[in-house]
């Protein structure tokens, strides 16, 4: 091999280790940025806090091999034999404390915004069963199980046969989707029916556990139009795996119109839903 080929061989591999990072998608990486105002909050302190503790580490790291290197034993460093440093002491106290009120005082706002429930809108109860989810309006007489839909509760079955890669947002999907209306402050309270579940939606930036025998609430206000995933995020039992959260959030006018056809006994049913829910009947019978 001459040595023009063994140059062109490492400038090859060296092309392909810097493009393969440069085509991955790094926001895949990151949390999302969310669709309502506290999941960008939540975002926001995230990065903040990420950027905070990177700064701090390339600064300890730093300052440790800078000094490994630039004061080691072969170089002829004599080392210094003192004992105490008051200053030091207050120094390596006083700046930690700092950074950490710092961080403390813009989350706990975060924290106290997300516990406030008041002034909302409208009430869904959100309860956890082994292995679904119940969602009831409150005071409008609407309620319904969501369950995973039948293409990814197919396939996931053992030898199926079934490609999950052929299935649509394969366990990720449910019958019937958690339907709001955007702009409009909902409040939740959470409970489980059997053993503890956590409603877990990253795009509105909390997940909250499901506990039997106790409500847990929280709150939301969607800014955007759309379909959005989560899962149970609490293990729960054998289908853990299998019971995900689907919203659609619709406008306000759309909302009201689906409202008013499930109040009217029509399934008022949105686009993946693929069975025909329980009766109020059924459901109470749980
Ligand atoms: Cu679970």
């Amino acid at each position: 091999m001459t040595a023009m080929t063994r140059l062109a061989q490492w400038v090859a591999m060296a092309a392909a280790l810097i493009a393969a990072p440069a085509s991955a998608d790094f926001s895949l990486l990151n949390m999302t940025q969310g669709v309502t105002e506290s999941s960008r909050d939540i975002y926001g302190l995230h990065m903040t806090i990420f950027t905070i503790t990177v700064v701090i580490g390339v600064g300890v790291f730093g300052a440790m091999f800078y000094s490994i290197f630039r004061h080691r034993k072969s170089r002829g460093v004599e080392p210094s034999k003192f004992h105490h440093s008051t200053t030091m002491e207050i120094v390596w106290t006083v700046i930690p404390l700092v950074i950490l009120v710092a961080m403390a005082v813009p989350a706990t706002q975060v924290l106290i915004d997300l516990d406030d429930t008041t002034n909302s809108e409208m009430t869904v109860e959100v309860t956890g069963y082994q292995w679904f989810w119940g969602y009831k309006y409150k005071g409008e007489d609407v309620q319904f199980l969501s369950r995973l839909d039948t293409d990814s509760d197919r396939a996931r079955r053992l030898d199926s046969g079934i490609q999950p890669a052929s299935v649509d947002n394969y366990l990720q999907n449910v019958d019937q989707r958690l339907v709001l209306p955007v702009d409009t402050r909902v409040r939740f309270q959470i409970t489980g029916a059997d053993v503890i579940h956590s409603w877990w939606m990253p795009d509105l930036g909390w997940k909250k556990d499901a506990i039997p025998g106790y409500v847990n609430e929280m709150w939301t206000e969607i800014e955007e139009p759309g379909v959005y995933r989560g899962r149970c995020a609490e293990l729960c039992g054998r289908d853990h795996g299998f019971m995900p959260v689907v919203v659609e959030a619709l406008p306000k006018a759309e909302f009201d119109e689906w409202l008013a056809n499930r109040q009217a006994g029509g399934t008022g049913m949105t686009a993946d839903s693929d069975e025909t829910p329980e009766t109020d009947g059924e459901l109470a019978a749980r």
